[in-house]
């Protein structure tokens, strides 16, 4: 059998010498940067049966650059179509299935296992072919929820509108600064006649409630909403007590891209709405607005004009659009940005300090001259700061807005189709507007790629993320 595998390696080239099995990276057998090897040996007589290249950090950075490179724009797997990958799957299983016996001979030698079952798995065969299989979809049960102080009231309905479809059970953490709105709701939960004990508002501070949420041990799911920072915390918390499953939304640094065919009348005020709704405290807020070189200086000379006319003020006038921020670390944060924005040599064009003499009120801030490496242009700042950057062509602003952790949400404003859609599918976030901006609604799942989040709300994968998948296998006794 020994034969067999060194002539097997041979033919197969996925060696070099006879006994030594290379890494497989960017479609090259490789030895690995140190040169290290270890031994893989057959449990049915302890002997040797090849020296294994011994991959490190060094060589799985290698890796992960080929694997970049093969999922980069435009690369030839990122363009290539279902039908072609199609292909390609097909023909990769017929080379198994030409190769089987030596699969699976491998398989016995190195693990174990009798060449028979081996062969089984090569074909990954089920073992009774009179099986009837039904999925059942079950509540996942205790779920906690913490959520933050921007949009109290509206989380609290994201959060227990699935807690209710599903048939789960919720404790829900309120954030500090803003209790008071989830204990109205529960009142209202009460009054439905909803049964004890399936909502519970836990209200408290992060490291002593939501941390004992995170971490308990007879909780088997949390939902978050805050910041990326919090998220991670959450998530170690969740991994390390009982692995419960997780769901995040967190922060975002959403980039709205305005190109130079628009009518500016109408783009203006709504890419301002986009990032200072809400007092600017909203995670999708559109915070990198990108203009497109030709109307740059005219897009900043109307931004200037529309933020000196927005009405600040007391939360209860009919006319005010922007209130307070919600707190002091809050109000204190923005104004810290907004002298990083100045000290990196952004241009504040309106705006720039409190309003008022009470309360924590900011101007409505507007900078340009924006450039990507700027602090304004990277964190969240999650206040009344609106920064312009300036670009030439879709290829550089698609790379721009890409080039963030974040990954929430995207605007695009355009009367060229080509140019929305070619920006929608390659910008990496969880929501895209196309002429529109902040357009959630139930139906649409809502959530973020890379460090904005884990999972969707809304829509049926925010039903999911509720629900367990329980697959029953009955074997029948004849075949129908
Ligand atoms: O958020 P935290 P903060 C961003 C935004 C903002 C920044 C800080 O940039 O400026 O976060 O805001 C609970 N274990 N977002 O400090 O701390 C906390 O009690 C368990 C974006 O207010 O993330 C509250 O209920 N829970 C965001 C919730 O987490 C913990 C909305 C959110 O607070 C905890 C809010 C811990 N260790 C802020 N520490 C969005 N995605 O919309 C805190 N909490």
């Amino acid at each position: 059998q020994c034969c067999f595998v060194i002539m097997l390696v041979m033919q197969t080239n996925f060696t070099v010498g006879q006994f030594q099995v290379m890494l497989f990276i960017n479609n090259e057998f490789v030895e690995s940067v140190t040169k290290k090897t270890f031994v893989t040996s057959n449990p049915a007589n302890g002997k040797k049966l090849a020296d294994v290249a011994e991959g490190d950090k060094d060589d799985v950075n290698l890796a992960v650059e080929a694997a970049k490179k093969a999922f980069k724009r435009s690369s030839e797997w990122r363009n290539m179509d279902q039908s072609a990958r199609a292909r390609l799957m097909h023909k990769l299983a017929d080379l198994i299935d030409r190769d089987s016996d030596i699969i699976a001979n491998v398989e016995s030698l190195d693990n174990g296992k009798p060449f028979k079952m081996a062969k089984l798995d090569v074909y990954f065969v089920q073992c009774c072919s009179l099986l009837c299989c039904y999925v059942r979809k079950e509540p996942i049960g205790v779920c906690g929820q913490i959520i933050p102080w921007n949009y109290p009231a509206l989380m609290v309905v994201f959060k227990l509108a699935p807690i209710l479809a599903t048939g789960c059970v919720s404790i829900l953490k309120p954030a500090e600064q803003t209790p008071l709105s989830a204990l109205y709701i529960a009142s209202l939960v009460k009054e439905a006649g909803i049964p004890a004990g399936v909502v519970n508002v836990i209200t408290g501070y992060g490291p002593t409630a939501g941390a004992a949420i995170a971490s308990h041990p007879d909780i088997r799911k949390v939902a978050f909403t805050g910041s990326t920072e919090v998220g991670k915390l959450i998530m170690e918390a969740a991994a390390k007590s009982n692995l419960k499953k997780v769901s995040l939304e967190l922060g975002g640094k959403s980039p709205l891209v305005i190109f130079d065919d628009v009518n500016l009348d109408e783009v203006v005020p709504l890419a301002q709405d986009a990032i200072f709704t809400n007092s600017g405290q909203i995670c999708c807020g559109g915070s990198r607005t990108f203009v497109q070189e030709r109307i740059y200086d005219e897009f900043v000379k109307r931004t200037v004009e529309n933020a000196k006319k927005r009405k600040v003020g007391c939360p209860f006038k009919e006319d005010t659009v922007q209130g307070p921020q919600v707190d002091q670390d809050t109000f204190d944060k923005i104004l810290k940005y907004i002298d990083y924005g100045k000290e990196d040599g952004a241009k504040l064009e309106a705006g720039g300090k409190r309003w008022g003499n009470e309360g924590f009120y900011i101007e409505p801030t507007v900078f340009s001259n924006v450039t990507d490496d700027m602090r304004i242009a990277q964190d969240e700042i999650f206040g009344p700061v609106q920064s312009i950057l300036k670009f030439k062509t879709i290829d550089e602003v698609i790379e721009r807005a890409n080039n963030t952790t974040y990954g929430l949400a995207a605007g695009v404003f355009t009367n060229d189709i080509n140019k929305a859609l070619t920006f929608a599918n390659a910008v990496e976030a969880g929501s895209v507007w196309v002429n529109c901006y902040n357009a959630t609604n139930v139906c649409s799942p809502f959530g973020g790629y890379k460090q904005s989040g884990i999972g969707r709300e809304l829509g049926e994968e925010g039903i999911n993320l509720y629900l367990e998948t329980k697959a029953v296998s009955i074997k029948l006794p004849a075949k129908n």
